[in-house]
């Protein structure tokens, strides 16, 4: 074997053992190095790292106040679809007595939109005029 048969060889362990050769395309060094390395989403470019999801938008249940539905409804509907305590339901139930709006509590949108329709398809069947709303935080 001369000289260059073993160089050669030599070359080719050194391919073997995964050093980069340049022209690995998984690695963002292929066809396309050197022409828009920027468009290239495969090259790695250091960032500081930033989460890739954004907490979802929180939405307040509102409770409108009327001049109709009974006490004892409101502080009931509170209690089965807020999970309140009774001192906690009557709080706000006076609370949206008095100011005429108050928070439920703050829900996914998902969660406050059926709140809502729970609190008002229950007052409707019972004849009462109660309204919930939602308000995005
Ligand atoms: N204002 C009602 C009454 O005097 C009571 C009430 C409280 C109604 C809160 C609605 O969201 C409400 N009977």
């Amino acid at each position: 074997m001369s000289d260059t048969d073993k160089q050669d060889q030599n070359d080719r362990d050194r391919c073997d053992t995964g050093h980069d050769t340049g022209r690995d395309p998984a690695r963002g060094v292929g066809r396309d190095s050197g022409r828009d390395p920027g468009n290239n989403p495969s090259i790695g470019v250091v960032m500081k790292t930033r989460p890739k999801t954004k907490k979802p938008a929180m939405y307040k249940v509102l409770m409108l106040n009327d001049d109709y539905t009974p006490m004892e409804f409101v502080v009931l509907c509170l209690q089965r679809f807020f999970r309140m305590s009774l001192e906690d339901a009557t709080r706000v139930m006076l609370h949206v007595h008095q100011k005429g709006v108050g928070v439920c509590g703050i829900f996914s949108y998902e969660v406050a939109e059926t709140k809502v329709t729970q609190v008002m398809d229950f007052a409707r069947t019972q004849q009462h005029p109660l309204q919930c709303t939602i308000e995005k935080e």
